[in-house]
């Protein structure tokens, strides 16, 4: 009753920003995202056993803090539930990425931890099932159970059942696209993503507005993907990241995340897409200060220029579209 699984960390084109049920982290509207590849991996061991009293959780080394507990329990007790088991699990989770990768590690953490949970107890669940189980762990892991280009639809019922992922387009589908990342902190967030998101949802009047126009963004992003659209995918990406700064900003008190090397990565970015007649490279920013640049092979080496000319920056690293999560066999 032991199995390990690997899985990738995704980044947001489209980003969750905003709960509608906090325990089962149901999202307001549609997301989209990128999966990464291995070179990105959380690697987790989920080992059920009627020995075990409790639910034992060992993160790169170290005990689990109480929220994560928590969320690694509610993944748990989904998966027991759909076997119809009691018993309790000890599990160890590693990422083979450093924090200072500028990459989070919830997402591939809880998707893998739902893989390897339902492969240890042997059960055949679905995709969809799998996207549900990561995503009671943490709402961006649903994205993670899947490769390529992944959208998470909001779904409408209130047990979440149709509040999964799916796949756009295979992490084959576009060669050429690049995803740069300029690490600009590794520091914590200063105010994490389940409290931002629920004090944006309670104060930004803006945040009204960002949900109406939502259904055209995500509609113009998903038909830029499918038809590899480089030009109309940077434009539309930096446009939603942009909105999704301006809710944190007309949060009360207003949520920052953007430092002054990050505004001068969006000033140099536009500046490139300027110089070269055509938008060449888009910027996405998450919860954080770290750019996240999507351009095309051609472009990368013009991108890691720019990059390397900010102030304060603390790397780079280069990602390309990578598969969903594997079982590792010993
Ligand atoms: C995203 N973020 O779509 C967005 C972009 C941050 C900014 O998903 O509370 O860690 O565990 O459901 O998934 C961060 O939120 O939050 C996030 P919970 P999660 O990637």
């Amino acid at each position: 009753m032991k199995a390990t699984a690997a899985a990738s960390p995704n980044l947001a084109i489209i980003k969750y920003w905003g709960k509608r049920d906090e325990l089962l982290k149901l999202p307001y509207h549609d997301s989209i995202s990128v999966t990464l590849d291995k070179s990105l991996r959380s690697i987790t061991t989920v080992e059920f056993s009627p020995t075990n009293k409790e639910d034992t959780m060992t993160l790169d080394g170290k005990a689990a803090d109480e929220k994560e507990k928590k969320n690694i329990r509610l993944v748990l007790d989904y998966i027991r539930s759909k076997a119809k088991k009691e018993l309790k699990a000890t599990i160890k989770s590693e990422n083979n990425f450093p924090k200072a990768s500028g990459m989070a590690s919830s997402s591939s953490g809880y998707a893998a931890l739902a893989v390897a949970a339902s492969k240890a107890l042997d059960l055949q669940l679905t995709q969809q099932e799998l996207s549900i189980a990561a995503r009671i762990g943490s709402g961006s892991a649903c994205r993670s159970v899947i490769g390529g280009f992944v959208q998470w639809k909001k779904g409408n019922e209130k047990d979440g059942s149709d509040s999964h992922a799916l796949q756009i387009a295979d992490e084959n589908h576009w060669e050429e696209f690049r995803i740069v990342t300029g690490i600009i902190s590794n520091a914590p967030k200063l105010i994490g993503s389940t409290e931002g998101m629920k004090r944006t949802v309670e104060t930004s009047r803006l945040y009204q507005e960002r949900l109406a126009n939502m259904p055209g963004t995500v509609s113009g992003i998903k038909k830029a993907i499918i038809e590899k659209d480089a030009e109309t995918f940077f434009e539309l990406a930096m446009k939603e990241s942009n909105s999704l700064h301006s809710v944190m900003m007309d949060s009360y008190p207003p949520i920052i995340y953007l430092n002054d090397s990050s505004r001068q990565i969006i000033a140099k970015v536009h500046q490139l897409n300027e110089t070269e007649g055509k938008t060449v490279a888009g910027y996405t920013f998450d919860a954080g200060p770290n750019a996240h640049i999507f351009t095309l092979a051609k472009n990368e080496n013009d991108i890691k220029g720019l990059l390397n000319e900010i102030e304060g920056l603390k790397g780079i690293n280069v990602s390309v579209p990578g598969k969903g999560p594997e079982i590792i066999h010993d």
